[in-house]
């Protein structure tokens, strides 16, 4: 389907909307300048093995390559400022009944944008916690000048004297409990789901949309790719053009 013409019949159904769930991916991130994972020049995973960098048992092979690798990422996050898309999503929580705003990024960009309640499925790299006893790490955390992440030596934890981790989800651990039951039951909630800047590859978090769809919500993709099924709705374009448009057809 035509993008001008799903546009338009999302606008119908935002406007008609009792619950809206907007559920963001690395995509939206992207045009502050913070590398997604899965693009295939630009993507942190085609230049870094996940295997090594973003794993439990990375972590206890070497947590110093691990712990630089995400200081270094903290350093950019930092540096990065939210864009239109990010603002945009701030417009729509306060034009709209109710808004459930879900992400999957470990940066701060929604809130730093003015978005006051964010589902966090995959933690945020602001926070650190012990990696032995999961106490949450109060120190200051480092930044990395270095352009790739030099390894780095983790602090060590107060209480127990563990590694300190950073408090991301990697793979092949679980999603923190409240996040996802409240994310699984405002899918379930749903009139419209927005799935931004997301490739849908990584679950449970990938389950979310899927399940808005099942209870009969509508569900829009936007995406710079339209890679989905062909009965998939998406609007095909960066989330910082789609998304303020959204907004300015709503005023
Ligand atoms: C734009 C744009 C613009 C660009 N505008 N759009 C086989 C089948 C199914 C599942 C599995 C399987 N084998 C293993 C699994 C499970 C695994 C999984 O799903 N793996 C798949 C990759 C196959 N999942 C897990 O391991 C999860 N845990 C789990 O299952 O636990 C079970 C358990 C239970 C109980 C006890 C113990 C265990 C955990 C997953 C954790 C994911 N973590 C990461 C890293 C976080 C930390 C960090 O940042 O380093 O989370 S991986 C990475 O992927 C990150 C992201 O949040 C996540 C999703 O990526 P996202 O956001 O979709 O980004 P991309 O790059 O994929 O897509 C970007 C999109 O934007 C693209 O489509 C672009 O086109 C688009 N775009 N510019 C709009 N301007
Ligand atoms: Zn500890």
């Amino acid at each position: 389907m035509d993008s001008e013409v799903i546009f338009a019949d999302t606008v119908e159904r935002l406007r008609a909307a009792r619950h809206v769930v907007i559920f963001t991916g690395a995509g939206i991130s992207a045009e502050s300048g913070i590398a997604t994972f899965r693009d295939h020049l630009t993507g942190l995973w085609s230049q870094y093995d996940p295997q090594r960098l973003a794993t439990p048992a990375a972590f206890i092979r070497d947590p110093r390559l691990v712990w630089g690798w995400y200081s270094w990422r903290r350093t950019l996050v930092g540096k990065a400022q939210p864009n239109d898309a990010h603002l945009a999503v701030v417009t729509l929580t306060q034009c709209l009944p109710h808004v459930t705003v879900i992400t999957q990024n470990v940066d701060d960009l929604h809130e730093r944008a003015g978005c006051n309640e964010v589902i966090h499925l995959h933690g945020n790299l602001a926070r650190a916690r012990c990696f032995e006893c999961n106490r949450p790490y109060l120190g200051v955390l480092p930044v990395s000048a270095e352009p790739d992440g030099a390894p780095q030596d983790p602090p060590r934890c107060n209480h127990c004297d563990g590694r300190i981790r950073p408090d991301v989800v990697w793979f092949d651990e679980a999603l923190p409990e409240e996040d996802v039951m409240l994310a699984f039951r405002a899918a379930c909630d749903c009139d419209v789901l927005l799935s931004i800047g997301t490739s849908g590859s990584v679950y449970p978090a990938a389950h979310i949309p899927e399940l808005a769809s099942e209870q009969g919500a509508w569900l829009v993709h936007i995406n710079i790719e339209s890679t989905g099924a062909s009965s998939d709705k998406t609007l095909v374009g960066p989330a910082s053009l789609w998304l303020p448009k959204l907004v300015e057809a709503l005023a």
